[in-house]
Order: structure tokens, then C-alpha cells, then sequence
């Protein structure tokens, strides 16, 4: 058994002497952020790595009760499982990420029959939620599994997210033993010990609940919220208001060019987000744009046109590209109706611009239901990429936060416009879970529009710090 725990220890040396442990900021696959990285592909190009991780792979599957064919998790675990099957001479299957568009359409490939015991083998589990996946397709072929070797346990959940599906998992190394090996021999240090134990202990996926506790949008700092963000704009943004300590975009609906460029000087240092209607402006002109650039540049926050794009992806394309404001060519951000479904949000992907997706708005008296609400969320979640957030009332997905809220209808003392604009003032827009809030008339109608948004952004921040409290 000692000699097992040396190979064990010398598999974990090697791991980090070949750069599979990175320790840093990094991401999970489940779009978590991690102290430690562990990339156990690099191991396919060190074939003695492989020779001594499949000895002891042998030596483990003494505890394990026998079985007809092996499995591999695609992709890192393949040269694992064909390493342990040559060795073994038990025959190997292969399950297919996507099925084929030809033929039989076969998820799992190989020889096997109805009723054969499996050993699933995998490189590195969190959640265990790859294992069940690849489980899920060998029982829809009559495949049994109900052991599951594994290289590398991180400890988060997964042998409990497997248990319930019927899976013991047995692993050769998990995050408390890769530590402990890696400290003595002084490949890191205490704090990083500390710092991946803790991370450990507060990052749990149950893959039973919903949401994941620890990941409430609503009490994360913004600064922390950068690593969740896909899109690049929302994690300018995001960036942009931890440093200018502002959630507050301003929504410049004016008629005139000069008033428009003069709001964004005067409210620049105070905002991250300028939002306009561009199509409102009596003498437009492409140098209005240009000047905002600029400003936009000086006070660093990021352009917003609120186009509200809703007709089918073509046209949506053009609007977007041409005509007079060819708003693609200047708006970092711009909003769009979900009605027209994936097909416009496909249309308007475009290098690194970002959308805001409408799916609740601030008027009495609205035709938009709990359903279409949820669609539109729905929708949104399927693009990370190309959307930056929701524009809505409500904390609709508090249990992801690389998306923001953008919350319009906000001003102090006022409760609506009379022609259906509802305000709330900025306590309760944030506690209803708004990342960045809109003010409007609240701040272009007061004869100081400077000193109005700075006390919007100081009333938002103040009720954000309480928020993350
Ligand atoms: O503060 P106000 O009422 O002067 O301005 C609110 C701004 C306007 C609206 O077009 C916009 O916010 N808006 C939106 C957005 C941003 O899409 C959605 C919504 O539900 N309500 C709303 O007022 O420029």
C-alpha cells in the first residue's frame, strides 16, 4: 500500500512538473472561477505518464467488482481508457459528443450487448455531471455502470452528485492529497493551500438543486462578477463600475446634437453606460457619434443605443450595419426584443458587441407575460457570448452572474409620466436586483444634469454596497 501511495505522489509531482496544474484565475467548465486549474489532456503527449497512471489505475481496480467493457469520457479520458483496456484486454467503448447527421445516428461505439457491466473512466471530476452524461447514453443502450475510476476528484460535490445516480466513484488523487504532495515538495506554498482549501469548501455543486447557492448574482461584488461574463462587453462593464464605482446609465433622450454631446460631457464621469436613441435626434449627423467616441473615451464608459431591434435577422442585420446611424459602427452595446427568437440574435453577432434583451418592460398596462418572460431568459442564457444582460424589473436569474440586470424606470419623488412610464427610485430598483439602473428625465430634465447624476450614482452605489452586504 506504501508503494501505491509513492506512485500516487509521484503521478501528482509529475502532473505539475508538466504543467497540468496551473494556479491562478481560471474558469471551470461549469463556468465557475477556480484557484487551481487542471488540464489533464496534456497528459496524451507523456506516454510514460500514462504507463505509470494506468499501474496504478490496475492496482485500484482491486476494490472494484469486475466488469465487461470499458468507457472513456470523452475526450481526456480516451487515451486512459484505451491505455487500461490494451493492458487489461477488456474490450473499450466509445461514446460520441454529438451524434453523427448520417448514418445510424449511434451515441455509443463499439461492440457490446445488452446488459454488459461498464467501468467508466475519467480525467477530472467537479460535479460529476460529464460522468452522468456519458451514463446517461450507455443505459439508454442497455449498458450497466456503477463504478467510475477516476484520476483527479476536486472534491466539490461530485461523489455525492454520482451516489444518486447509482455511481461510487473511486479516484486516485482528490484536491486534499494533491495538495498535501505538492506542498512537500514545495511546489506551493501555504496561502495557496489555504487558498484552494477554501475555495473547495465554498464552491459545492449540487447537481440536484436549481441554482448553486454559493453563485447568488445579488451578493457578489461586481469585480467578482468579471470571471462569469462571456461577453466581452459585460465584462467591460463590470470592470468599468468597480472602478468608477457606478451603476448608473444615464438615458440621453434629447433631440438635439449639441445637447446630447453636452449630457454625455457633463455626465461622463458619473456613468458607465450612455444610452440613447439615436433616431430621436432632429439634426443627426455621423460627427455626433464620432464626438461621443471621444468622450466616451475620456470618461471611460461604454456606448448604448437603445434600437430595441425586433423584426426577422436580416433586416435586424441591416439596420444595424446601415443607414443613416450605422450603429454597429459606434455602439458598444444595443437593446433587442426576444420576439423574433434565435434566429435575429444569431443575425446580429458581431466581433465584440453585446446585447441587452428586453424581457419585461417598465410600463403599466404591458402585454408581455410570465411566459414570454421566461422564454426570453431562456434565450438569453443560450447566447453568453453575444448577450450582456437582461433588461427587466425583476431578479429573473439571480443564479447567474455573468449577466446584468439593467433596470429602467428610475427616478426619486416621481411615480410615472402619465403616458405609462413607471418609476421606482434606486433602494428598491437594486433589492428588485438591478445590476445598472436607467435614469432618464431624472437627470436630462434637471437644470444641473452633472450634480442629478451624481447623486443617482451615489444613492445606486450605496444601495448596491448594502445589497452585497
Ligand atoms: O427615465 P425615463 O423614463 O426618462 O427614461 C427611461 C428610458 C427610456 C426608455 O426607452 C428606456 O429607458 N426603457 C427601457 C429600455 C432601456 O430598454 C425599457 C423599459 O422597460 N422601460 C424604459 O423606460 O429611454
Amino acid at each position: 500500500m506504501a508503494q501505491l501511495e509513492e506512485k500516487v505522489r509521484s503521478f501528482a509531482e509529475e502532473l505539475f512538473k508538466i504543467g497540468a496544474i496551473k494556479i491562478g484565475e481560471y474558469v471551470t467548465k461549469m463556468n465557475i472561477p477556480t484557484p487551481i486549474y487542471i488540464d489533464l489532456r496534456l497528459i496524451v503527449s507523456f506516454p510514460k505518464l500514462i504507463e505509470l497512471v494506468s499501474d496504478i489505475m490496475i492496482e485500484y481496480l482491486k476494490q472494484i467488482p469486475k466488469f465487461d467493457i470499458i468507457c472513456g469520457v470523452p475526450y481526456a479520458a480516451l487515451p486512459l481508457a484505451s491505455a487500461l483496456s490494451m493492458k487489461l484486454n477488456i474490450p473499450m467503448v466509445m461514446r460520441r459528443k454529438e451524434s453523427k447527421s448520417y448514418g445510424m445516428r449511434k451515441m455509443i461505439e463499439g461492440v457490446y450487448k445488452e446488459g454488459d457491466r461498464c467501468l467508466i473512466i475519467e480525467d477530472v471530476v467537479t460535479s460529476g455531471s460529464s460522468i452522468i452524461e456519458t451514463l446517461e447514453d450507455l443505459n439508454e443502450v442497455g449498458i450497466h455502470c456503477s463504478h467510475a475510476l477516476i484520476l483527479m476528484d476536486r472534491q466539490q460535490g461530485g461523489t455525492n452528485n454520482l451516489i444518486k445516480e447509482g455511481v461510487t466513484m473511486h479516484s486516485l488523487l482528490n484536491m486534499t492529497h494533491l495538495l498535501k504532495y505538492l506542498r512537500e515538495a514545495n511546489y506551493i506554498d501555504d496561502s495557496t493551500v489555504n487558498k484552494v482549501t477554501n475555495y473547495m469548501l465554498t464552491t459545492q455543486v449540487d447537481l440536484s438543486s436549481n441554482s448553486i447557492p454559493s453563485l447568488n448574482r445579488l451578493k457578489l461584488p461586481y469585480e467578482e462578477r468579471i470571471a462569469y461574463a462571456k461577453n466581452n462587453r459585460a465584462q467591460e462593464l463590470f470592470k468599468i463600475m468597480s472602478e468608477k464605482r457606478t451603476n448608473l446609465c444615464v438615458a440621453a433622450d434629447v433631440t438635439k446634437s449639441d445637447e446630447l454631446i453636452s449630457l454625455a460631457n457633463q455626465t461622463g464621469p458619473y456613468i458607465c453606460l450612455f444610452k440613447t436613441h439615436i433616431d430621436i435626434l432632429e439634426d443627426f449627423n455621423i460627427d455626433v457619434v464620432e464626438a461621443l467616441k471621444k468622450i466616451a473615451e475620456k470618461h471611460n464608459f461604454l456606448l448604448f443605443e437603445d434600437r430595441k431591434f425586433s423584426d426577422i435577422g436580416k433586416t435586424v442585420q441591416m439596420q444595424y450595419s446601415n443607414g443613416m446611424y450605422k450603429i454597429l459602427s459606434w455602439a458598444n452595446v444595443v437593446t433587442a426584443h426576444s420576439l423574433a427568437g434565435a434566429g435575429m440574435l444569431d443575425a446580429i453577432k458581431h466581433g465584440n458587441n453585446g446585447v441587452f434583451l428586453l424581457a419585461e418592460i417598465s410600463t403599466s398596462g404591458s402585454i408581455i407575460d410570465k411566459n414570454y418572460t421566461e422564454k426570453t431568459v431562456k434565450l438569453a442564457l443560450q447566447y453568453p457570448d453575444l448577450v450582456t444582460g437582461i433588461v427587466c424589473q425583476n431578479p429573473l436569474f439571480t443564479s447567474e452572474p455573468g449577466f446584468i440586470q439593467l433596470t429602467p424606470g428610475v427616478q426619486l419623488d416621481v411615480e410615472g409620466d402619465g403616458l405609462g412610464q413607471k418609476y421606482n427610485t434606486p433602494d428598491v430598483v437594486i433589492g428588485n436586483g438591478a445590476d445598472i439602473a436607467v435614469v432618464g428625465r431624472g437627470i436630462t430634465k434637471s437644470s444641473e444634469p452633472n450634480v442629478a447624476a451624481e447623486k443617482y450614482r451615489s444613492l445606486l452605489w450605496g444601495a448596491y454596497l448594502k445589497r452585497i452586504e
